[in-house]
């Protein structure tokens, strides 16, 4: 019964540049020198731990950075090191937003449809295409690539590429993130049949969307999402997030709730209309469906924010029973803390433990433990046609921690992202990495 988590290994130029407006983690540490190799080791450290849990685990490999062709559609020429060097000088915001190895979060990278729910009976993995922040734009290219070397074989999953941009339609698209699927029991695999529930910032219809900061998702983009896997429509609720949240510095749905299996984990402020999102679920599960709320009073937006406690990965564990794998600043707000104590010991829930892990420097730039993974529920023939290379095993894990290890610098600053010399290891990283995980081609240098 197999769901796998595949988690983003953290890029070699993993910074704080502030590029996400809207997320209170990313503005707030704007500047702050990095640590990338610190960075991707905490970040094995946490699949480590999933691992360990009995839960299987995967890897996505981060992204081509600085990103030079990107440069060079913008009217850049010259050598790789030339082209640095210029935009340094003249558009240090553009270098760092081609640098940024945002593709880490891929909980952003698509929105993963199993067989047990799709009309075609495959798996299908719709790639988000993040038009709302430029530096993720360029995402969605090799996301693409890399789930077609991670899912190859066309007849169990389709890769669908990212929705258009610049449609009639209006589709801004985040991914999973904003996606979540439960089932009647704890069995979360691409077996046991889903209802989906999408989340969206802002829709045509909507009354009332945020003043302040953007809404990402749209309601057209989830909608377009169930309709290439022709999901059930009568297995589908599309419920739009708070405004207010969005406000607060929630900037998807899954920094403000969680679900797996029939366990739904969230906060009182999570959905503009609360009542109707969550009746609707109840019909569509069935009264197996556990929802866990939390109030106002027990944690506020702000402390949902900083402490990220939804971003917790809710873990179907081989006894059928849940973990939690939360973010360590929840166990470091006596609040938080106390407010998981207490949804532990609820015996009306079957959730049985929670994890602390760090992963600070990912959280410095709003990325969680769930926003760090990728959940790709499978049924047992479809893991077997799995990239088997991709895989989380103790040698895997052993050598890629090697990898950074050898490849990744220990601090990095804005200054140094004009560095030809970072380029080229970062080349020679990936290069390296393709073959450790049998991945062919997948970025431009290497095309
Ligand atoms: O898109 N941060 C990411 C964090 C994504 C978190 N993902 C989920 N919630 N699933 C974002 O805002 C900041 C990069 C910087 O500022 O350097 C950044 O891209």
């Amino acid at each position: 019964m197999p769901e796998v988590n595949f988690d983003g290994l953290i890029g070699p130029t993993h910074s704080y540049a502030g590029l996400s407006y809207g997320n209170v983690a990313s503005s707030k540490n704007q500047g702050a020198l990095s640590n990338p190799r610190a960075a991707a080791l905490q970040g094995l450290a946490k699949m480590e731990a999933v691992a360990a849990l009995g839960v299987l685990q995967g890897v996505l490999p981060p992204h081509e950075r600085p990103h030079v062709p990107t440069l060079r559609a913008h009217g850049y020429s010259g050598s790789d090191a030339e082209i640095l060097a210029l935009v340094a000088q003249e558009n240090s915001v553009l270098l760092a937003r081609v640098s940024s190895a945002s593709a880490m979060w891929t909980a952003n990278a698509a929105t993963v449809l199993p067989s047990a729910d799709t009309a075609d009976g495959r798996t299908h993995f719709v790639t988000a295409n993040l038009r709302a922040m430029f530096h993720r734009t360029i995402e969605p290219v090799v996301t693409a690539r890399a789930l077609e070397a991670t899912f190859q074989n066309p007849a169990r999953f389709a890769v669908h590429e990212a929705l258009p941009s610049n449609s009639s339609d209006d589709y801004g698209d985040e991914g999973a993130a904003n996606h979540t699927r439960l089932t009647a029991s704890s069995d979360n695999s691409g077996d046991a049949r889903g209802v989906h529930l999408f989340v969206y910032g802002a829709a045509q219809s909507s009354t009332r969307t945020p003043a302040r900061f953007p809404a990402r998702q749209t309601r057209s983009a989830s909608e377009r999402v169930a309709q290439l896997a022709r999901l059930d429509p009568a297995r589908c609720v599309f419920a739009q997030q708070n405004a207010d949240a969005i406000d607060a510095g929630v900037f998807h749905n899954d920094v403000i709730c969680v679900g797996n299996g029939n366990a739904l984990f969230c906060h009182e402020d999570a959905f503009e209309t609360r009542e109707a999102t969550l009746n609707a679920l109840r019909a569509a599960v069935g009264e197996t469906l556990t929802i866990i709320e939390l109030t106002r009073e027990e944690i506020t937006l702000e402390e949902v924010v900083k402490s990220y406690l939804f971003n917790s990965q809710l873990l179907t564990l081989p006894d059928h029973t849940m973990a939690l794998l939360c973010p360590i600043e929840c166990a470091e707000n006596p609040r938080v803390k106390a407010a998981i104590d207490r949804v532990l010991a609820d015996s009306g829930t079957s959730l049985s433990r929670a994890i602390f892990m760090d992963v600070r420097e990912s959280m410095r730039n709003g990325g969680g433990p769930a926003c760090l993974r990728l959940r790709v529920p499978l049924s047992d023939a479809d893991l077997r046609a799995v990239n088997q290379e991709t895989l989380l095993t103790p040698a895997k894990l052993a050598a890629l921690r090697v990898w950074v290890n050898t490849h990744y610098r220990e601090t990095l600053h804005a200054d140094d992202l004009a560095d030809p010399a970072l380029l080229r290891e970062s080349r020679s990283a990936l290069d390296e990495l393709t073959r450790l995980l049998a991945l062919g081609n997948i970025y431009d240098f290497q095309r």
